[in-house]
């Protein structure tokens, strides 16, 4: 195939003075302008029966072929098939671009629904889904809305629910975090609101901002930020003065943790824990409490990444990938003091959330990563071991939905989110459960 003439980006910094803002990426959560790689090695709906050895689970060409990984495994890993029958469950359809959910304790779910900003309060029993008062204004073209929500390390006595949302903003927008207290009821609704984060500047973009919320284990915050996709913000992924193309950690009343590594940096933003991403929208902990991110990349450079604090994940200096346009983004894939991913994927699977199972219902799947795959169409499994990728498998292939979001229940099913105007809620269980 003949491939468009390459221009090298290296002007970056002459660029990001420009006062136009050109759209130099296009989004691969876009269908229309991804194709999902076709190859034989993909689809891999669970089988029985002994693994294929070597074969990778991708098998269409990659989009950079002149990039080598830097090591063995980190990428194309062998396809691995889930060996227990399975069943999917649709619990509730007719969603509108649902995006992130988080069970509350009494088994009922709350869902974002992402472009008109509505919070939702969802039972399993067929009961028509609420929507919550007192969600904020949000931002909703394009990749903007309301994002993710998370309840509180102690909800079950403060009933403190956390959203993220891109912010309308003179001038733009931005990634803001709002707390406030679910008052369950008749009405259901949200007050004492307060805002606890702003991602810092505002930019004029309706791309690329992040939003993932998980709670680590010390009780502090990581917020997922993304680096804006237009050029001005993505050459600030790699600049501690700007939140764009960073993980963030504050305390959850918004206050800075005395221990993140850049607090006594001067000129640097004392929330930022990581930097170097271009946009993370999926976070997770494994059963050592680390903390990995699957980070949605430019065409053919999708990363799975092991976040440890104060590392540059390189964005936009290194990777794999290159723009949509077929120009190429990076020099080299590695350099000095830049983390190498764990697993990238060309082509890309456009991943949404991420979730490490460690439920009981499949003892199959133990400390497994599950990927919600946007323009895949799939639930992407990976195997680990000794925190490299051995195996990979895509899941519901055959449903060609685009699924948005993963978690795990609390009984140990997997809850998934499809995406789109008519998004619905798919519940993963061993095929003998019932319900
Ligand atoms: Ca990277």
């Amino acid at each position: 195939m003949q491939r468009t003439p390459r221009v090298f980006l290296i002007a970056l910094g002459w660029l990001s003075g420009c006062s136009s803002t050109p759209v130099v990426t296009h989004e691969p959560e876009q269908v229309a302008q991804v194709r999902p790689a076709k190859g034989e090695g993909q689809a891999t709906e669970p089988r029985v029966g002994p693994a294929v050895g070597d074969t990778p689970v991708e098998t269409a060409p990659p989009n950079v072929p002149e990039f080598s990984p830097a090591f063995a495994q980190q990428t194309r890993a062998p396809a691995v098939h889930t060996q227990s029958p399975f069943k999917v469950t649709e619990l509730v359809s007719g969603l509108a671009n649902p995006w992130g959910l988080a069970f509350l304790p009494d088994g009922r779910l709350l869902i974002t629904e992402k472009i008109d900003g509505r919070l939702l309060l969802v039972s399993l029993d067929g009961k028509k889904p609420v929507a919550i008062e007192g969600v904020p204004k949000v931002a909703g073209a394009d990749q903007g809305g309301l994002l993710d929500v998370a309840l509180g390390p102690d909800y079950a006595t403060s009933q403190l629910v956390y959203l993220s949302y891109y912010e309308p903003r003179e001038g733009g927008n931005g990634l803001a975090v709002v707390r406030a207290r679910f008052v369950a009821g008749r009405s259901p609704k949200l007050e004492q609101s307060r805002v606890i984060f702003r991602m810092q500047p505002t930019l004029d973009s309706t791309k690329h901002a992040g939003g993932r919320l998980l709670f680590a284990p010390d009780g502090n915050l990581f917020i997922t930020l993304g680096e804006r996709s237009i050029l001005k913000g993505r050459v600030q992924a790699r600049d501690l003065a700007s939140d764009f193309g960073k993980i963030v950690r504050i305390a959850p009343d918004g206050s800075i943790p005395k221990d993140n590594p850049f607090i006594a940096r001067k000129g640097a933003r004392p929330e930022i824990w990581t930097l170097g991403h271009r946009n993370v929208l999926g976070a997770a902990l494994d059963s050592q409490k680390r903390l990995w991110v699957a980070e949605m990349g430019p065409r053919g450079g999708d990363e799975l990444n092991l976040i440890e604090p104060g590392k540059d994940y390189g964005w936009p200096t290194i990777g794999y990938g290159e723009e949509y346009s077929g120009e190429r983004i990076h020099q080299t894939t590695q350099a000095p003091g830049l983390e190498q991913p764990v697993y990238y994927w060309d082509p890309v699977i456009s991943p949404g959330a991420l979730v490490i199972y460690s439920g009981d219902l499949f003892p199959e799947w133990k400390n497994n990563f599950f990927v919600a795959g946007l323009s895949s169409q799939a639930l992407v499994r990976l195997v680990l071991q000794g925190d490299r990728v051995v195996g990979e498998e895509r899941l519901l292939t055959s449903r060609s939905e685009r699924i948005r979001s993963v978690v795990q229940g609390p009984e140990g099913a997997l809850y998934l989110l499809t995406d789109g105007s008519n998004g619905k809620l798919l519940k993963v269980t061993p095929e003998n459960t019932a319900g």
